[in-house]
């Protein structure tokens, strides 16, 4: 979607000179409005949920912009201009899961291609690129992002993407998406960005350099743990038309009320993205001392070795937390896990409710147990997505479920 179609929600102001000045609207002016104009034909506020596998055509060719549902809708339309003002991009291309952006995006590379990402990742994507494109020919490398001169030495004349998620799911390592899409750009590399973790309200990958930016809109965008989706945001023509072309050919097409859910959820996230923040600040600092637990990762504790990094490239700290407790065996983490009342046993993230989950049986399961220690992800590591809930209702929860374990 190109943000010609986005609706110019610039204010024009008289400076004292009497010219005209324009500003770009806030953040939570275009989570409202961007991609969404009212509806001409009845004044409807919302999008309308256009349910059409197909458009009709006056002569063959001569359409409105539409012909087949695999390829565009109008709905998918203004929520792919809603997600490309929010990330400060040119185009979005929307697709049916994250996990369905990912694969579009390995799709475009060839058998030989070499691909450095982060050994601290979403099991998923993990899965999907050892388990399903190695096979296929792509090469991976697992490195700690951190390390950027670590990350050089792994680039190799085949290398052509570096992917970083950042924060990473479930350690919340922060890693320098400038520093690293400047080295991807010196060696001709692509630097993609799973910015799930941020969302668009703390952090805008394109901004800093990266050439794509990703989401799971199943997160904290849809908000409502309601819908699934994912998306893809960049600047560059070449690699709106491969992702265009692998949605109209393998067809990971997001349904119309599936991006309509993701619009309506879109509205609140700069509003929940502050509570959530609000809230996991407080989990964290409640988690910190409690004599049960040995260490909480949350990237907004002074020490935690990229606060300052995350200061500077993020507006917050997030809404997730990790922790491991000092009884780490697993059974211990599963009684704190079954006595939590507030907080629901799930996977996911990102929803209005808090969800506590145990990466290692759960998200991260398909990792090889001596890898996934090796990158620090403990047996006995339990994850917290902080909903929006109050601030006390989740430290009693947690109380209560520590005591009993
Ligand atoms: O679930 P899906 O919309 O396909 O998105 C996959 C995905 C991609 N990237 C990151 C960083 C993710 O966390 C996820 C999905 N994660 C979970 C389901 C989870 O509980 O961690």
């Amino acid at each position: 979607m190109s943000s010609s179609s986005t609706p110019d929600l610039s204010t024009t102001a008289t400076t004292e000179n009497g010219s005209a000045s324009h500003t770009t609207p806030g953040f939570g002016t275009r989570a409202v409005h961007a991609g969404q104009q009212p509806d001409p034909s009845t004044g409807a506020i919302m999008p309308p949920v256009y349910f059409t596998s197909t458009y009709v055509q006056d002569a063959p060719g001569d359409h409105k912009g539409y012909e087949y549902a695999r390829v565009s809708n109008p709905t998918r339309t203004a929520l792919e201009a809603n997600l490309a003002a929010l990330e400060g991009a040119e185009h979005c291309i929307a697709f049916s899961s994250g996990m369905a952006s990912i694969d579009a995006l390995l799709k475009t590379f060839t058998p030989g291609d070499h691909i450095v990402s982060t050994n601290d990742l979403y099991g998923g994507t993990f899965r999907l690129m050892t388990q399903v494109f190695e096979p296929f020919g792509l090469r991976f490398t697992f490195a700690d992002l951190a390390d950027v001169d670590a990350v050089a030495e792994a680039i190799t004349p085949n290398t052509r993407l570096l992917w970083i998620e950042t924060p990473t799911n479930p350690l919340l390592k922060v890693f320098d998406i400038a520093a690293l899409s400047e080295l991807a750009h010196r060696t001709n590399i692509t630097a993609g960005v799973d910015n799930t973790f941020a969302s668009p309200y703390l952090q805008q990958p394109l901004a800093l350099g990266a050439d794509l930016v990703m989401h799971s809109t199943t997160k904290y965008l849809g908000g409502h743990s309601d819908v699934v989706g994912g998306a893809i945001m960049t600047n560059s023509d070449a690699w709106n038309e491969k992702l265009r072309f692998l949605i109209k050919s393998a067809g990971a097409a997001p349904g119309p009320m599936d991006c309509f859910l993701q619009l309506r959820g879109i509205k609140t996230l700069h509003l929940r993205m502050e509570r959530h923040c609000e809230n996991a600040a407080a989990v964290a600092r409640f988690l910190r001392p409690h004599p049960k637990v040995a260490d909480v990762r949350w990237p907004g504790f002074e020490d935690h070795p990229a606060h300052d990094l995350a200061k500077r490239q993020m507006r917050d700290f997030g809404g997730m937390v990790s922790f491991v407790l000092k009884d780490d065996a697993p059974e211990t983490a599963y009684r704190v896990m079954a006595a939590t009342k507030v907080f629901a046993l799930a996977e996911s993230l990102g929803g209005v409710e808090s969800l506590i989950s145990h990466p290692a049986s759960m998200t991260h399961a398909s990792i090889p147990a001596e890898k996934r220690r090796a990158s620090g992800l403990s047996d006995s590591l339990i994850r917290l997505s902080v909903g929006i809930e109050d601030e006390a209702d989740l430290i009693a929860d947690l109380e209560q479920a520590l005591e009993a374990a």
